[in-house]
């Protein structure tokens, strides 16, 4: 049976690149089939004919069919698995409050949608920012589906993270594990290396050991990995949209077949007060995630007051969003 899955925002920029390495079955395995639905608004029906064109064009094997709609009952028909992409784009003049309400119309509606139309095990993966906050308003939006299905993409963080502190030790990214994004996927996120490892082929050490440098940890690392996405947009005049793809394809691939023995990911779920993050907020931790698709936040890591003051802060930023954005949200869990 082909895997039916849905990615929205198609015939966006991150869907460009996404789109080939979900059909050539790097996400869901090298012999599972593939129905792609692909979901855009009206306008962009002509550019996304363009895309299934060029999906038809790459004859994939395991691509059985390739379908583009702007209806979401149609998108989102029985599916297995969500990419929700598309989201309101931030214009020239436009008010935080008014990006809010727009993403919250959207994130509703799809949420309904997904209530509605797709399978109840379907897995949720929300990408489009405010990601945290679209994800909490989807996952409310479809109240039959379990909240443990719905997550967001902080793994971009995270594998910036990981790969600042390959470069500054001049190792491949794969020999650093375990860092950690906490909270928002904005500016405020507190990516923590605190509970990290780098690897060689004979042991292994704590990232701050092998690093030897705790204000650079503490700083500069800090603010690059926070500023990352807006340096890519600096230099390229477009948001980072090659490497977004890779993130969503590890997420979603780990989500799929679990993550490796001692190894845990980054993703934002629905918080249950662990490490003192309130409730109902989706929050980036540290997940493993078991083969049959359920995950759980790691227990137990130490945090020290320097790591409190970040985590509480995103938190904070994240309880605002929230709340100006379940003004404007006509129904709720
Ligand atoms: P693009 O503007 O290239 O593409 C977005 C696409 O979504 C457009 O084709 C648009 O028509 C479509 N769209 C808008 N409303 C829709 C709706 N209601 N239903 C279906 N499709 C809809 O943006 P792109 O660079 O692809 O980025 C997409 C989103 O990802 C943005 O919100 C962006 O901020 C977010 N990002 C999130 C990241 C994360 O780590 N969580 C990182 C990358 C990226 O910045």
């Amino acid at each position: 049976m082909a895997l039916r899955v849905c990615v929205t925002g198609a015939a966006g920029q991150i869907a460009y690149s996404l789109l080939y390495s979900v059909a050539r079955g790097e996400v869901f395995g090298p012999n599972q089939r593939i129905t792609l639905l692909l979901l855009d608004i009206p306008p962009m029906m002509t550019a996304l004919e363009g895309v299934v064109m060029e999906m038809q064009d790459c004859a994939l094997p395991l691509l059985d069919e390739v379908v583009p709609t702007a209806d979401p009952a149609v998108a989102f028909a029985d599916i297995d698995a969500a990419i929700l992409v598309g989201a309101m784009p931030r214009r020239e003049g436009m008010e935080r409050k008014d990006l809010l309400q727009a993403n919250v119309k959207i994130f509703e509606t799809q949420g309904k949608a997904l209530d509605q139309y797709a399978k109840k095990t379907v897995k949720v993966l929300v990408v489009g920012n405010p990601a945290n906050t679209n994800c909490l308003t989807c996952a409310k939006s479809a109240p039959s589906i379990p909240v443990t299905n719905f997550s967001c993409l902080t793994r971009l963080d995270h594998n910036r993270a990981t790969s600042q502190v390959a470069l500054r030790l001049g190792v491949k990214p794969t020999a650093v594990k375990n860092v950690i994004i906490w909270g928002n996927h904005s500016s405020t996120q507190f990516p923590d290396v605190s509970h990290g490892t780098v690897c060689s082929s004979t042991e292994c050490q704590k990232i701050y050991d092998a690093v030897k440098d705790d204000a650079w940890l503490k700083g500069d690392f800090i603010t690059t990995v926070q500023g990352r996405g807006a340096a890519v947009i600096k230099a390229r005049k477009l948001s980072s949209a090659m490497s977004a793809a890779k993130a969503i394809v590890d997420h979603m691939r780990d989500w799929w077949h679990g993550t490796p023995q001692d190894e845990w990911v980054s993703m934002g779920v629905m918080s249950d007060g662990s490490y003192d993050i309130p409730k109902d907020l989706i929050y980036s931790f540290p997940i493993k995630i078991k083969p049959n698709k359920s995950y759980e936040i790691v227990q137990g890591l130490s945090i020290s007051d320097f790591a409190r003051e970040k985590m509480d802060l995103t938190a904070k930023e994240l309880v605002e969003e929230r709340d100006a954005a379940m003004q404007f949200l006509s129904t709720a869990k």
